[in-house]
């Protein structure tokens, strides 16, 4: 953002006069009604950073704890490239979850502060993974529909207006993409599969289904956070936009499955040039939330202990870092950056 710099950031937090952030406050509005980006070092308001930091914890919580229901089939895939696959896909996840713990540290949070909210149950990640992934075919309905409302959701998202999140987001949906394609197309294998098979993933997609609508949050007029993170261009559509638009994709791509979606009341609005579908259960989300959906225990049990048993891996890349600090020829290799070859041939630091 060129309106409000770092100068101007400085100068705020030298304690500038109440008409000097005004000013700064004026900046801002005008660069995002603009649609320009908020970096790091431009001046912010101490809300849209609060909300900002919320939203992305959730988000990149969402992504680490969103690895351990997949992850438990892992050792259960029932082939070579089944398992190369779903690996491929869980590491994607924990990647995630660094791009987003590193844009929320440009805010001044850091990864660790978040995460010990996290574990001690002070922040949220997403109701989806509350539930429990019963048969293989959950695998592709994760795929399929979660991974699927995850890019609804998150493509519109890099556009928000704080660069490092928007950018962040870039990456994540071209990596969602191919999550979502690898789990519709091992839906697609089990649906014309055997009957057994078929049953698994109707099955699969019957449980999913409704957790996946209520990815994309409450309702419009339940929705504490959306106008002002709207008006902020953080969100760029409303929660039932979203969740509209993600049923009216999904609709046809059941009808390839050849799987029905479990829904009686879904049908097609001529009127509205959208879908029509059954209401809800709110009631299920929010205890969902409250931490009464079946696996929230087990999610934060798992996630704990994950953090626990990696101790070590951060205590030996904290030590090596150290050493390098500590090194009399740490400055030396600073500035001593190896070289490496560009493709138009040109050598560059
Ligand atoms: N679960 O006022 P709003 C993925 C909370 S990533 C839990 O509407 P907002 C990839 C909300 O925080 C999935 N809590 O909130 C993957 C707020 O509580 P607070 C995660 C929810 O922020 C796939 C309260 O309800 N994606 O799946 C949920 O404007 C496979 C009021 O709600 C993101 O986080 C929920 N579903 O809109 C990984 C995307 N919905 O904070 C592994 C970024 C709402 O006041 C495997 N986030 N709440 O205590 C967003 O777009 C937004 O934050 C929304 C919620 C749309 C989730």
């Amino acid at each position: 953002m060129a309106a409000v710099t770092a100068g101007q950031t400085a100068q705020a937090a030298a304690g500038s006069t109440d008409g000097a952030d005004g000013a700064l406050e004026a900046a801002f509005d005008a660069a995002v009604a603009a649609d320009e980006r908020i970096e790091p070092r431009d001046w912010m308001p101490d809300a849209y950073r609060a909300s900002l930091v919320r939203q992305m914890a959730q988000h990149a919580h969402s992504e680490i704890i969103g690895m351990l229901p997949e992850a438990n089939w892992i050792t259960r895939a029932p082939s070579l490239r089944r398992k190369a696959i779903l690996m491929a896909k869980v590491q994607d996840e924990a990647g995630h979850g660094l791009y987003l713990y590193s844009a929320a540290e440009t805010l001044g949070t850091g990864r660790e502060e978040l995460l010990d909210k996290l574990h001690a149950g002070r922040q949220r990640y997403s109701s989806i993974f509350n539930y429990p992934t019963l048969t293989w075919a959950d695998v592709g309905a994760i795929g399929w529909l979660v991974d699927g409302a995850a890019i609804t959701n998150q493509v519109p998202l890099c556009r928000c207006s704080y660069g490092p999140y928007a950018r962040a987001m870039v990456r994540i949906c071209k990596e969602e993409s191919f999550h979502q394609r690898q789990g519709y197309e091992l839906l697609l294998a089990l649906s014309h599969g055997t009957p057994a098979q078929h049953e698994m993933a109707q099955d699969a997609v019957n449980r999913w289904w409704w957790p996946s609508l209520m990815m994309f949050g409450p309702p419009d007029d339940a929705s504490s956070h959306s106008a002002q993170s709207m008006t902020w261009k953080i969100k760029r559509h409303s929660n039932d936009e979203l969740r509209q638009r993600f049923v009216d994709i999904c609709v046809p791509q059941a009808e390839v499955l050849g799987l029905a979606l479990p829904d009686p009341d879904l049908r097609w609005n001529e009127e509205r040039g959208q879908h029509d579908f059954g209401a809800i259960d709110w009631t299920e989300f929010q205890e969902v939330l409250k931490g009464n959906g079946p696996c929230n225990e087990q999610r934060l049990t798992q996630r704990r202990r994950a953090h626990e048993e990696g101790a070590w891996v951060r205590d030996a890349a904290a030590a090596y870092a150290q050493k390098h600090t500590d090194s009399p020829n740490a400055d030396a290799a600073k500035t001593d950056v190896p070289k490496t070859v560009v493709p138009n041939g040109e050598a560059t630091a």
